[in-house]
């Protein structure tokens, strides 16, 4: 007997972009997780089950076991910590930057820097690393407005095309880090799953691969 094997996902692009990769691995999903309000999928491997959560509590499923193995943003994974977890693999997918950015044309920042971003972790360790005082405000989204509206001088965010940045007066102004999605994997699974949990990763990097050629 198999043990089931527990991936965890979240919907959007890593989801749309995760199942292709999968698939080259014999697993695909049996129902259109957006047509429906479950939360476990059923695949085509009988074992092996898809869990749909947020983006941001992959790291946490993953790290406590409740799944073996997940995808999750390496901006994701900074900001998490994501010790506990391996990261056997960059899956080379939803690629974006991770980015420092504020207005066009900046006035004069009285006292210390307002930076306000969803990455307060990623954010301290950025200025602490640059030995730059700085003030960190948390938001839980729409960190554009913050420079228009005198919250902050600047935010810490996610950039891809840039077009978010440029239709607010924004501008990127340092890059912090390249991201891409990581197949992240529980430490304990790795050793009691270990022939079926490093076959995927073998499979998925031959996709990775030829995906990227
Ligand atoms: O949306 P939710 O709060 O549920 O979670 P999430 O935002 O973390 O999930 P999702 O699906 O939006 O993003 C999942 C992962 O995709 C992120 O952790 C990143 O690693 C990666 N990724 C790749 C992106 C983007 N590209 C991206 N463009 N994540 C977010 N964006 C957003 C960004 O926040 C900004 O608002 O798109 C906007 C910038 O895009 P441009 O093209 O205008 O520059
Ligand atoms: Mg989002």
């Amino acid at each position: 007997m198999t043990a089931k094997l527990r991936i965890a996902l979240s919907k959007g692009r890593i989801l749309d972009e995760t199942l292709p990769l999968l698939k080259t691995a014999g697993i695909e999903l049996l129902e259109e997780p957006s047509k429906s309000r479950k939360l476990i999928f059923p695949t085509t491997d009988s074992n092996v089950e898809i869990i749909i959560i947020r983006a941001t509590d992959v790291p946490t499923f993953v790290e406590h076991g409740a799944a073996d193995i997940g995808v999750a943003g390496k901006d994701v994974l900074m900001e998490h910590g994501a010790r506990g977890v391996y990261e056997p693999l960059d899956l080379k997918i939803s690629r974006c930057k991770l980015m420092v950015a504020g207005k066009v044309a900046p006035g004069p920042v009285n006292g210390r820097l307002r930076v306000a971003t969803k990455f307060v972790n990623i954010t301290k360790r950025y200025y602490a690393e640059k030995g730059e005082q700085v003030e960190v405000i948390k938001l839980y989204g729409s960190m554009e407005l913050a420079p228009l509206v005198g919250l902050a001088d600047k935010i810490v965010d996610i950039v891809d095309t840039g077009n978010t940045l440029r239709a607010n007066g924004l501008e990127p102004t340092e890059l912090i880090a390249e991201i891409s999605a990581r197949l992240i994997v529980n430490k304990a699974s790795m050793k009691t799953k270990h022939a079926t949990i490093q076959k995927l990763i073998d499979q998925l990097g031959v996709a990775v691969e030829n995906a990227n050629r």
